[in-house]
C-alpha cells in the first residue's frame, strides 16, 4: 500500500469515522479493494481459542437474552437501525470500496439492512403461536415459539453486510445471540457493522456480553461454528459446494442449517412482453453488481416472435454500458471481486464459444489507475442449446440467451438446472403469467412477473430450492427458522381422557 493511494486513504477515513480502531488489526490479513487492487486495511483472523471463547460467551448471552421480552429485544434492533441510518453514507461507501459495487448499490445494501431492522422491530410484537382445538374435553392446545439458541451467520463477499442483517435482525428479536463470520474478502465492512452494533448496545444498556460477535477469519473459523453443538442454527450463504459440506455437517449433529447457495436464474420473454420494460429489467438483472448477486439473471429464454426485436437491442445495451471505476459518475458495472472471478468468466465464455455460441462482450476492460484490478465487459452469449456452462453458475456478468417456441418448453428449460433460486417472466398474457406461477410453473423460491430476478425486497421470504439449499431468510415467516416450536396440551378438567380414545385403566 502506498500512503498516497486515494482509495486506501478514503477507506481509512471512513473506518475512522465509523469508529473502527485499526490498531488491533495491524499485522492481520491484507484486504484489497477490487476497484484498484490496492490494500485498504488489515483484519486479524480469529484464533481457535478466541472462537471457543466466543461460542461460550454467546451461550451465556443466550441464557440472559431469551428472558428479555421480545418487544424489548426489538428496541435493541430499532437502535441498530438508527445507527445504520446515521452511518448509511459512510457504510455504503465502504461497501463500494471493499467489494466494488457502484455507490447506489453500496448504499442500497445498507438500506436493505435498515429495512430489515424496521421489519424485525414490528416482528418483535408478532412472534405468534397458534391456539389449536383439542379433541379431548376440558383441554386446550397451543403453540409457542421460543428462541432457538446461538445463531452462526456465514456470509459471502457480494452482500457483505446485508445478508448478515437479514439473519441478525430476526435472530435478535427472536432471542438468539449471533456470531458472524464475514467473508475473508470483505471483513472491513463487518468490523464497521460491529462498531455500529456496539453503539446501539451502549445506548440500549444491559445487552449481555457476547450477544453479537464478529469473528473474521478463514475456513477454520466457519468449520468450528458449523461443528459446535452449542450453535443451534447455522445460516450460510455461498457456493453450493460450501453449502453441501455445511449442510451435511450441521445435520450430522442434528443442528439446523439455513442455506442460501448458488442460483442459475432465468427469465422468459414471451410474445406479449413489454420489450422496453424487459430490456431495462434484463440489463439490471444480468449486469447489476457486475453479475455477482446470487439472484443475477444468468439465462434468458426469448420467444421466436420477439427474439429478433429484443436480442439486438440487448446487444446494443451491452456494448454501450459503462464499465469502469465505480467511484466515477455514470459507471454501472464495476470490477469483479478478483482475478479468479475474471478467469472463471473467461473459461465459461471459451467453453460456450467451443459449443458454437455467439458472444458479444466479455473482454477485459482497461481502467485508468486500476491495472491490478479485474474489469470485464458483460457478455451476452447466444446459445443454440442449454448445455455446458449454461448449466452452471459462473459468478460473473454472463447472460446466456436461448430461443424458445412454446412456453411449456421454456419453463422446462428454465427448471432443468440444479439450482432453484430466482426466476421471472415478461408477459402481459394472464394465462402465461399464471401458468408460470403455478405448481407446474417455475420451480424456484422466487418467481416474478414483469421484472428481473434480482433485487428482492426484504418483506418476502428469500431463498430457493434444489441446490440453492432450501433455506429462507428475511421476510414472511422466515423468523421461524430462528426459533423452536413448543406444542402444549393443557388439561383443565378432573379427568384424564387419552387421545385417540385409548383406554389405560389402572384400577
Ligand atoms: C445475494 O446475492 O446473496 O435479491 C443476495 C437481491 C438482493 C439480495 C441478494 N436483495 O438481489
Amino acid at each position: 500500500m502506498t500512503k498516497e493511494c486515494p482509495i486506501a486513504q478514503e477507506a481509512a477515513a471512513l473506518l475512522a469515522r465509523l469508529g473502527v480502531d485499526p490498531a488491533p488489526e495491524a499485522g492481520g490479513r491484507a484486504v484489497r479493494s477490487p476497484i484498484s487492487g490496492s490494500v485498504i486495511g488489515h483484519v486479524a483472523d480469529t484464533g481457535p481459542e478466541a472462537v471457543e471463547n466466543a461460542i461460550a460467551a454467546a451461550a451465556r448471552a443466550f441464557a440472559e437474552w431469551r428472558r428479555v421480552p421480545a418487544p424489548r429485544r426489538g428496541e435493541f434492533v430499532r437502535l441498530i437501525g438508527e445507527e445504520l441510518r446515521a452511518a448509511k453514507a459512510d457504510l455504503g461507501r465502504l461497501v463500494t470500496l471493499e467489494v466494488g459495487k457502484v455507490p447506489s448499490e453500496g448504499e442500497g445494501e445498507v438500506q436493505e439492512m435498515i429495512d430489515i431492522c424496521d421489519y424485525a422491530v414490528g416482528l418483535s410484537r408478532q412472534l405468534q403461536g397458534l391456539a389449536l382445538p383439542s379433541e379431548r374435553p376440558d383441554h386446550r392446545m397451543m403453540e409457542q415459539w421460543h428462541p432457538a439458541g446461538v445463531v452462526a451467520v456465514i456470509t459471502a463477499f457480494n452482500f457483505p453486510v446485508a445478508v448478515f442483517s437479514w439473519n441478525a435482525a430476526l435472530a435478535l428479536v427472536c432471542g438468539d445471540p449471533v456470531i458472524w463470520k464475514p467473508s475473508e474478502k470483505a471483513p472491513l465492512t463487518a468490523l464497521a457493522v460491529r462498531t455500529l452494533v456496539a453503539r446501539a448496545a451502549a445506548r440500549f444498556g444491559g445487552v449481555p456480553a457476547g450477544l453479537v460477535q464478529v469473528l473474521p477469519g478463514g475456513h477454520d473459523v466457519g468449520a468450528t461454528l458449523v461443528d459446535d453443538g452449542r450453535v443451534a442454527v447455522v445460516s450460510a450463504t455461498g457456493s453450493t459446494r460450501m453449502g453441501r459440506v455445511v449442510g451435511q455437517r450441521v445435520a450430522a449433529r442434528f443442528g439446523r442449517a439455513i442455506l442460501e447457495l448458488g442460483g442459475n436464474n432465468a427469465s422468459i420473454v414471451t410474445p406479449s412482453a413489454d420489450l422496453d420494460l424487459a430490456v431495462r429489467a434484463i440489463a439490471f438483472g444480468a449486469m447489476g453488481t457486475a453479475g455477482q448477486r446470487c439472484t443475477t439473471l444468468r439465462r434468458l429464454f426469448v420467444h421466436d416472435a420477439v427474439y429478433d426485436a429484443l436480442v439486438p437491442r440487448l446487444a446494443k445495451v451491452y456494448a454501450g454500458v459503462t464499465v469502469g471505476n465505480p467511484l466515477e459518475d455514470g459507471v454501472l458495472v464495476g470490477p469483479l471481486i478478483d482475478e479468479a472471478a475474471g478467469e472463471a468468466m473467461s473459461l465459461a465464455i471459451a467453453a460456450a464459444r467451443a459449443l458454437g455460441a455467439t458472444v458479444t462482450g466479455g473482454e477485459a476492460v482497461d481502467v485508468d489507475g486500476c491495472a491490478e484490478a479485474c474489469y470485464r465487459r458483460p457478455a451476452l452469449v447466444e446459445m443454440a442449446e442449454q448445455v455446458g456452462p449454461m448449466l452452471e453458475e459462473t459468478f460473473a456478468p454472463i447472460l446466456y440467451v436461448h430461443r424458445y417456441h412454446d412456453l411449456d418448453t421454456a419453463i422446462a428449460l428454465q427448471n432443468a438446472v440444479a439450482q432453484g433460486l430466482s426466476s421471472s417472466i415478461f408477459s402481459n398474457d394472464l394465462r402465461e403469467t399464471e401458468t408460470f406461477l403455478s405448481a407446474s410453473g417455475s420451480d424456484c423460491g422466487i418467481a416474478n412477473v414483469n421484472m428481473g430476478t434480482s433485487g428482492a425486497e426484504i418483506g418476502g421470504a428469500f431463498g430457493g430450492e434444489k441446490e440453492t439449499g432450501g433455506g429462507r431468510e428475511s421476510g414472511s415467516d422466515a423468523w421461524k427458522g430462528y426459533m423452536r416450536r413448543m406444542t402444549s396440551a393443557i388439561n383443565y378438567g378432573r379427568d384424564l381422557p387419552l387421545a385417540q380414545g385409548v383406554r389405560f385403566d389402572i384400577d
